[in-house]
């Protein structure tokens, strides 16, 4: 892990102004400190790192597709996926490979080079896997990164999906340990550390993070990114999701949470996990222009990009190319274009 510098901040705890422990073990103390600093104190010291680690002007873009929709077993709070609420969500089938295949060229066409499928399930059918391996295999050949949501992994489920040629998994431990059980009752944290543990195990890349805007207090926000951060090693790629509300989930109709406190919270995902992609996930559409400008500044460089998430809306791929333009941001290279130097 690199340095990080010590900065000076008069005025703020000592704790806050602290490099990093060289283990990256970060207690939650000296997190909750990150999120208490004045605010351009926060941001300037998240853009410094960013800057030691990452070309501040690139922006990964990823393209996601819901390739098994709705039905869920899952009570997961947030999620309007989940067949117990009313949520205007139907239950599909698994997609058939050429629709994958399809959206993946789309994507690649309109410059993602990283491609996620999600599907809505608890875990995966041993039969189920056999067609996500397929899709992997098939969207890899294209010249795009893979990456996929499932649910949780049994064991041999992580090798056959690497094998494949997945190069990311996503799985979130999406709140705090103390607050999970407001939010989900079918399964515990433990089980998403041990389906992590299995995909760090297999040699795919992970993809963790998180949802804030779900009525946690700042302390609970310190708590999810001390989970992550503390991660050895911690994830390759943080979605940080701010809560997309749907009516029929319990979710909905929660205070919203104020905007800045979400900017924080990618400062600090960026503070402490300095060399992740920090990834600027769910609720980019309800943010705004001025919200997202902030979220780069603090160190986001990925986002979901194309006009919907799983089922939910995203802005339009002229709007997101529109915003990185203004911002004088530009979209990571694809696979092809980084062997040819250009
Ligand atoms: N079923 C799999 C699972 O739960 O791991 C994969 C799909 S699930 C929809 C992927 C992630 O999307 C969840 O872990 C959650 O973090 C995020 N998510 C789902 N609904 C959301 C919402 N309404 N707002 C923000 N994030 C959401
Ligand atoms: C993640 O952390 N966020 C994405 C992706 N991983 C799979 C999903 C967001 C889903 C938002 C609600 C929906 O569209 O259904
Ligand atoms: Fe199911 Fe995943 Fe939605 Fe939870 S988040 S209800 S597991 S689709």
């Amino acid at each position: 892990m690199s340095s990080q510098p010590v900065l000076f901040v008069p005025g703020t705890k000592k704790s806050a102004i602290a490099a990093a422990p060289a283990n990256n073990a970060w207690p939650v103390e000296d997190i909750v400190a990150l999120f208490d600093l004045p605010f351009n104190d926060l941001l300037f010291r998240a853009q410094q790192i960013h800057r030691e680690h990452f070309d501040p002007s690139e922006v990964e873009l990823a393209t996601l597709l819901s390739i098994k929709t709705g039905g869920c077993p899952e009570d997961c709070g947030y999620c309007p996926q989940a067949a117990r609420y009313d949520t205007g969500v139907t239950a599909q089938k698994i997609l058939p490979l050429d629709t994958v295949l399809q959206a993946a060229r789309e994507a690649k066409a309109h410059g993602a080079t990283r491609f996620c499928m999600g599907a809505a399930w608890r875990e995966p059918k041993d039969r189920d896997l056999e067609q996500v391996e397929e899709m992997v295999r098939e969207v890899k050949a294209l010249g795009l990164e893979t990456c996929a949501t499932l649910g949780m992994l049994g064991a041999g489920q992580a090798e056959r999906l690497k094998d494949a040629g997945l190069d990311y998994y996503n799985h979130n431990l999406d709140t705090a340990p103390e607050f999970y059980e407001n939010i989900i009752t079918t399964r515990d944290y433990q089980n998403r550390i041990d389906t992590l543990g299995r995909v760090r195990g297999a040699g795919i890349k992970v993809c963790c993070g998180g949802i804030v805007g779900m009525g946690e207090s700042r302390l609970q926000r310190a708590g999810l990114i001390a989970q992550l951060a503390n991660m050895d090693p911690y994830p390759e790629s943080v979605p940080v999701n701010h809560l997309v509300q749907v009516e029929g989930t319990p979710l909905h109709g929660l205070d919203p949470l104020d905007p800045l406190e979400f900017v924080r919270t990618i400062a600090v995902a960026r503070i402490t996990m300095p060399t992740a992609r920090v990834r600027l996930s769910a609720g980019r559409r309800q943010m705004g222009e001025a919200v997202q400008a902030l979220c780069f500044l603090a160190g986001a460089n990925s986002i979901f990009y194309g006009d919907k998430l799983l089922t939910t809306g995203n802005p339009e791929v002229e709007e997101d190319q529109a915003l990185l333009a203004k911002l004088g941001l530009h979209a990571k290279h694809t696979l092809e274009q980084a062997k040819c130097g250009d």
